[in-house]
């Protein structure tokens, strides 16, 4: 990380700590092998940045790591542990062997060879691309996010400023999310949950508490955005970007623009609905849709919704998260459940595509900002947060992703067509009808049974 850029978020320098080459470690190897026996250059070739337990970390921008790899492979335990660092990033105890202890091994101790070999290591440790001496090896932020939720040249202005890489993963649904991370996925460091599942995550200890000191942006944050029900002091999140869901439609290939739900039901577009890929959404809008609040965790309610879903299913063509906008701009659906900005950016390619929340109300949401517990990078991380946050960027991200800013200061900087669009900031009426997810405890497992149920037949 640049210094400056240090200095500005008051982080701690990290200048690379272990020296490579330990005299007493040399010596040890020196008493059992030849300096020159591949063993021991090998183990001086491990500590490369280049070893394949580090090597997943691809230039900036690449989105080249896939999680099963980061399952596999923790590569902050394994770089630490190839230092002689502890997880904690403490130096490990250097383990003492009683030394010399054979007339032998004295002799061996005195010979030029010996010594010469001793001076070669030395060389070869300090020449080693890997040694950390002094030169700090740049560290790679990994990024959980939404899918299409990114801009890339906010990212790169963050690499340039603060001298660290980003990598980026996408998800398509909170519940892939946290099933990745449950699955043993461990080296991202934020991720980007919604509401609900910040509420869950809190309670799976999956967060780290944050240091609201190294995010002075948050001052700029919405007042009504902060402090909601899932994280009443913003503890663990910061609000990021928030929007509603709604139904996206093709005003050229429906008769009348939708009004309720059911026209997610209407048979003449029988092939051409495309449903979120998302549990908790489509149960949201089968609930609506019957007047049902989206929370319920009334078990016969939650069966008539999927009973209503089931009856619905031949007419969808797709339930996907990633690509209904391409559908939507295709011709392939003329209706799709969808989220606000999603929506609004298929409607700047195709002006026929609009978006209405219909009048039983859906979804308001916020996806947040949290550093993950196991994160190894917490300090570049929070530098990483804030900096969405600064007003120029959060205005840049809003105009590329067309989801509304947590950020008050952005919304001024935003071009009137975005600012003043309905469908990215609804009027107080439009969400007065709305309702946020929340965590159902355990009734979710009737949720999941459903929702696989309604999949798989
Ligand atoms: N393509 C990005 C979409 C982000 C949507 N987050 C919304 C979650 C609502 N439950």
């Amino acid at each position: 990380m640049n210094q400056a850029a240090i200095k500005e978020q008051g982080l701690s320098a990290h200048t690379g700590t272990a020296p490579v080459a330990q005299p007493g470690n040399l010596l040890l190897f020196a008493r059992v092998v030849s300096p020159h026996h591949p063993d021991v250059l090998a183990a001086f070739r491990r500590r490369s940045p280049a070893d394949s337990a580090v090597r997943y970390s691809a230039p900036p921008g690449s989105h080249a790591a896939p999680p099963a790899r980061l399952q596999r492979v923790n590569p902050v335990v394994r770089r630490k542990a190839s230092r002689g660092l502890t997880h904690a990033g403490l130096r490990a105890p250097a383990t003492r062997h009683p030394f010399p202890t054979h007339p032998q091994e004295k002799v061996l101790l005195c010979s030029p060879v010996l010594v010469i070999a001793f001076a070669f290591l030395l060389i070869l440790a300090a020449c080693s691309p890997s040694s950390d001496n002094g030169n700090a090896k740049k560290v790679t932020l990994h990024l959980f996010t939404w899918s299409d939720y990114t801009e890339e040249t906010v990212v790169k202005e963050f690499e340039r400023r603060f001298g660290i890489h980003v990598m980026t993963d996408t998800f398509g649904s909170n519940e892939e999310l946290l099933a990745k991370l449950q699955g043993g996925a461990s080296g991202y460091d934020v991720v980007v949950p919604s509401d609900y599942m910040v509420s869950i995550m809190i309670k799976q200890g999956l967060l780290a508490e944050l240091d609201r000191s190294k995010v002075p942006n948050l001052a700029q944050v919405y007042a009504h955005l902060k402090g909601l029900y899932y994280d009443p002091q913003n503890t663990y999140s910061i609000p990021y970007l928030w929007g509603t869901t709604g139904i996206g439609y093709n005003a050229e290939m429906v008769s009348s623009p939708p009004q309720s739900w059911q026209a997610l039901w209407d048979e003449r577009y029988k092939g051409k609905i495309s449903l979120l890929n998302d549990e908790r959404e489509v149960f949201s809008m089968a609930l609506r849709s019957a007047g049902e609040s989206l929370n319920t965790v009334d078990l016969v309610k939650l069966e008539a919704a999927k009973v209503r879903l089931m009856a619905q299913k031949p007419l969808v063509k797709a339930y996907t998260s990633e690509n209904y906008d391409q559908l939507l701009i295709s011709g392939e659906v003329a209706l799709a459940h969808g989220w606000s900005g999603t929506i609004v950016r298929a409607a700047a390619e195709k002006p026929s595509i609009k978006y209405v929340i219909p009048q039983e109300g859906g979804t308001i949401w916020q996806d947040n900002l949290c550093i993950l517990k196991t994160s190894a990078h917490k300090h570049e991380a929070m530098a990483f947060v804030n900096f969405l946050l600064e007003p120029q960027m959060a205005a840049q991200i809003t105009t590329k992703v067309k989801y509304a800013s947590a950020n008050e200061a952005a919304r001024v900087l935003l071009p009137k067509e975005i600012a003043q669009n309905p469908a990215i900031y609804p009027s107080q009426d439009t969400v007065a009808r709305l309702e946020w997810i929340k965590d159902v405890g355990e009734t979710i497992k009737a949720y999941d049974r459903a929702w696989t149920e309604l999949k798989v037949k």
